[in-house]
C-alpha cells in the first residue's frame, strides 16, 4: 500500500523510453526541484541521459501547446529518417534497414512527455482560468497524440503548499518531491502504451 498522497509503488524498466520534459519557469526555484526530482527518479528506472529531452516555456500556459509540438517534431523525425531511406532505395534495401534494426532501440519518438508548472493562486481569476486551459490542454494532447502527457501541474492555493509538494518546505517536514512520482507515471505509461499499440 502506497502512503497517503502518493501512488502505490510499481516497477517498470524504463531503458528503452525516450521522455520529454516541459517545464514552465513561473516559480523557478519550485521547478527546478520538481524537475531534478523527476530527471532522477527517470534515471533511476533506467532511463538513459540522452534519451531524457527537456524544453522550457515562459509560463504554464504555454505547456499544452510545447508539448504538442515536442510530440510532433519527434514523429516526423522518425518518420523523415523512413521517407530519406524510401527515397533512396529499392524495396530490397528497405528490407536490409528493417532486419538490420535493433528492436529494443529506444524510438525516436517520445514515449511520454512530462508537463511540470506551478500555479500559486494569487487575487485575481488568472489561476482559475490558466489551471482550467492548461489540464484541458494537456488532456487534449494526449488524446489527439495518442502519446501520454503526464500531468506534473501543482495548483497551489499558498506557496508554501507548492514548496511542500516539491519536497522544499521551510522547517522539519520537507514534504515530498511530486516530480519524482510523475517520472514513475512517464515510465508506466511509456512502456504500457508501447505494449498496447
Ligand atoms: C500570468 C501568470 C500568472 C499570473 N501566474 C502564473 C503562475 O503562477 N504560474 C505559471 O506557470 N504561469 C503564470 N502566469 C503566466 C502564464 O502561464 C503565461 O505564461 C502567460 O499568460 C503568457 O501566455
Amino acid at each position: 500500500m502506497g502512503i497517503k498522497g502518493t501512488p502505490a509503488a510499481t516497477k517498470h524498466d524504463g531503458s528503452n523510453l525516450r521522455i520529454g520534459i516541459v517545464h514552465a519557469r513561473w516559480n523557478d526555484a519550485i521547478i527546478q526541484a520538481l524537475l531534478e526530482g523527476a530527471i532522477d527518479q527517470l534515471k533511476q528506472s533506467g532511463v538513459s541521459q540522452e534519451n531524457i529531452v527537456v524544453q522550457s516555456v515562459p509560463g504554464s500556459f504555454e505547456l499544452p501547446f510545447a508539448c504538442s509540438k515536442m510530440i510532433a517534431a519527434s514523429q516526423v523525425q522518425t518518420n523523415t529518417t523512413t521517407t530519406a531511406t524510401d527515397l533512396l532505395g529499392s524495396s530490397t534495401n528497405l528490407l536490409d534497414v528493417s532486419s538490420s534494426a535493433d528492436p529494443n532501440a529506444p524510438s525516436k519518438t517520445f514515449d511520454a512527455v512530462i508537463a511540470i508548472g506551478v500555479l500559486i493562486k494569487g487575487s485575481t481569476m488568472h489561476f482559475e482560468y490558466i489551471s482550467d486551459a492548461v489540464t484541458h490542454g494537456l488532456m487534449k494532447v494526449q488524446l489527439d497524440t495518442g502519446i501520454p502527457v503526464i500531468f506534473g501541474v501543482l495548483t497551489a492555493l499558498t506557496e508554501e503548499q507548492a514548496l511542500e509538494r516539491a519536497g522544499i518546505a521551510s522547517g522539519e517536514n520537507k514534504g515530498h518531491n511530486h516530480g519524482v512520482d510523475w517520472a514513475s507515471a512517464a515510465v508506466e505509461m511509456g512502456v504500457s502504451a508501447k505494449s498496447w499499440s
